[in-house]
C-alpha cells in the first residue's frame, strides 16, 4: 500500500474521543497483541501500561478466550434472547452472579458500559415506579463522573465539554454532587485520600432541596477512572450509603472500569466494603474480547420489577438485539474462568502496594501537582502548561508510545492501569518510562 491509498484509508474511519485530524497527520497503529504487550504494523513492541482501554485485564489474545469464541462462532453465532433464550447466557449470568456482592444476583446484559448505565437508570425509575412511588425521577449524578455518551448516561455525567454541545438536550431533572477532587487537602496521598468525606453531605443538601419522594436513584463511579483517577476519600462512599439509605434512593456503582480487580478485589464493594443496588459493568466482563455490558441488580430490585408485573406480561420493556451475544458470552465465560483459576483479582491486590510505591518514587519529578493511586491504577497530573492545557499530557501519551508504552491521557493527566498479569519487572519499567518522559517534558 502506499502513503496515498493510505491516507485515503484513513479518511474514512471518523474516529471516536479522537482529534482526528491531528492523529491522520501522524498515525499510531496498532497491528498485533499478546500478553502485556502490542505490537505496532512495523513490528515494534508496546507495553500496554493501560489494558488496551481499562478493558483487557487478563492481557491480550489468551489461548482460553481465543479458543472459545472460535469454537463458538461455529457453534451458534447468534440467538435472540428476547422470548427467546441460549444457554451461554444463563450460565453467564450465574458466573457473574457468583462473584458479584452478596445479594446482587440479577444479571441484565448489554453490549458496553454507556448501553449498562443508561439500562441501569431504566431499571431504577421502573423500580420505583413499580412500588408505587413513580414520583421518583430525579437521578443525581456527580461532576467530573463519566457514564459513557448516551443521553442518560451523558446526563447523568459531568462532562463540561458534554454539556457544552449537547446541553440543551440533556435529560431533565438531573442533578450533580460535587467531585471529590481536592489538590490542596489531599495531594499525593497514598489510596484512599484522608479529607473529603463530607462531600457526601451535598447528596442531603440535594434531597432537602429536591425532596426525596421525587429521587430515584444516585449515580457514581466508585473510583473516577477517566476524568483523571479520583479516589474516593475514606468514608465517603460509607456516607453516601447511608443517605440513600435513610431516603430510600438506589445507589448505582459505575463499576465498568473499577470492576474485575483493577481495585485489588473483584468489586468496588471488596476493595471499600459498601454495596450499592445496581452496578453497571463491561469492558474487562470478557476481557473486551467481544462488546459486552451487564446491569447487576439486587435482587429485591429485579423481583419488585419481576413479580410487580402481571402474569405473561414483558415486565421490562428494555433490551438490545445483541443483549447476552453467544460470541460475547463465551468470551466472558472463558474470561472469568481464567480471572479464577489465575486468581488475578487477588493477583491485583498483592502487586498493588508495590505498584503504590513505584507511582510515588515519581514525587519530585517536574510539573507534578499530584499522584493518586488504589489497587492497579495510578495517575500523574501535571500542572498546564500556561495557555495550553492538556499540552503536556499529550505529549506524555506521544512520548510513552515512542518509548515503547501505551499510556491513557485525560487532560494533563497520564494514568496507568495495566492488565492483572503484569510482572513486577513491568511495572518498574512502567514507572521508569514515565519518570524519564515526564521529566523531559517543558
Ligand atoms: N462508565 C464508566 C465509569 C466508564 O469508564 C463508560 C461508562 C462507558 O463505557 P463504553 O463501553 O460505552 O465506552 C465508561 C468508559 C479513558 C476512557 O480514556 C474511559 C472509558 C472509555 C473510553 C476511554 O479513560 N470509560
Ligand atoms: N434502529 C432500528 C431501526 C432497529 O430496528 C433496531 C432494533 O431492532 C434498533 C435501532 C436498535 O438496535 P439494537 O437492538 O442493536 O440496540
Amino acid at each position: 500500500m502506499n502513503m496515498n491509498d493510505l491516507q485515503q484509508d484513513l479518511a474514512a474511519f471518523w474516529m471516536p474521543f479522537t482529534a482526528n485530524r491531528q492523529f491522520k497527520q501522524a498515525p499510531r497503529l496498532l497491528a498485533e497483541a499478546k500478553g502485556m504487550f502490542y505490537k505496532t504494523p512495523d513490528g515494534r513492541e508496546v507495553l500496554d501500561a493501560c489494558a488496551g482501554l481499562w478493558c483487557v485485564a487478563a492481557g491480550h489474545s489468551r489461548e482460553e478466550i481465543v479458543r472459545a469464541v472460535q469454537e463458538q462462532v461455529a457453534r451458534l453465532d447468534f440467538a435472540p434472547t428476547f422470548q427467546m433464550g441460549h444457554p451461554l447466557a444463563f450460565e453467564t449470568a450465574s458466573r457473574l452472579a457468583a462473584i458479584t456482592p452478596p445479594g446482587m444476583n440479577r444479571v441484565f446484559f448489554t453490549n458496553s458500559g454507556s448501553e449498562s448505565v443508561d439500562s441501569a437508570l431504566k431499571i431504577a425509575l421502573a423500580y420505583h415506579r413499580a412500588r408505587g412511588e413513580g414520583t421518583r425521577t430525579r437521578l443525581i449524578g456527580r461532576e467530573r463522573g463519566y457514564h459513557g455518551v448516551n443521553f442518560g448516561g451523558m446526563s447523568v455525567g459531568g462532562i463540561p465539554g458534554n454539556r457544552k454541545t449537547f446541553g440543551g438536550s440533556m435529560l431533565p431533572g438531573v442533578d450533580h454532587m460535587p467531585a471529590t477532587h481536592d489538590l490542596k487537602r489531599n495531594a499525593f496521598s497514598r489510596g484512599q485520600p484522608a479529607h473529603g468525606a463530607e462531600f457526601a453531605d451535598e447528596l442531603e443538601r440535594l434531597v432537602a432541596l429536591h425532596d426525596a419522594s421525587n429521587i430515584a436513584a444516585v449515580i457514581v463511579e466508585p473510583l473516577a477512572g477517566s476524568t483523571g483517577v479520583l479516589v474516593p476519600p475514606k468514608g465517603y462512599l460509607q456516607r453516601l450509603r447511608e443517605i440513600c439509605d435513610k431516603h430510600g434512593i438506589l445507589l448505582i456503582f459505575d463499576e465498568v472500569i473499577c470492576g474485575f480487580g483493577r481495585l485489588g478485589g473483584a468489586f468496588a464493594y471488596d476493595a471499600f466494603g459498601v454495596k450499592p443496588d445496581l452496578m453497571t459493568l463491561a469492558k474487562a466482563i470478557n476481557n473486551a474480547t467481544v462488546p459486552m455490558g451487564a446491569v447487576v441488580a439486587r435482587q429485591e430490585v429485579h423481583d419488585a420489577i419481576v413479580n410487580g408485573a402481571a402474569e405473561g406480561a414483558m415486565e421490562f420493556m428494555h433490551g438490545y438485539t445483541y443483549s447476552a451475544h453467544p460470541l460475547a458470552c463465551a468470551a466472558a465465560n472463558a474470561t472469568l474462568a481464567l480471572y479464577e483459576r489465575d486468581g488475578l483479582f487477588a493477583r491485583a491486590g498483592s502487586l498493588a502496594p508495590m505498584f503504590e510505591e513505584g507511582a510515588h518514587s515519581l514525587k519530585g519529578t517536574k510539573n507534578l501537582v499530584d499522584i493518586r493511586n488504589f489497587g492497579l491504577v495510578a495517575a500523574f497530573e501535571m500542572a498546564p502548561r500556561p495557555g495550553a492545557p492538556g499540552k503536556r499530557g499529550y505529549e506524555a501519551m506521544v512520548k510513552c508510545f515512542e518509548a515503547g508504552m501505551l499510556v491513557r491521557v485525560t487532560g494533563d493527566t497520564v494514568a496507568v492501569s495495566p492488565p492483572l498479569i503484569i510482572e513486577p519487572a513491568q511495572i518498574e519499567r512502567i514507572f521508569a518510562t514515565l519518570s524519564k518522559v515526564l521529566a523531559s517534558i517543558d
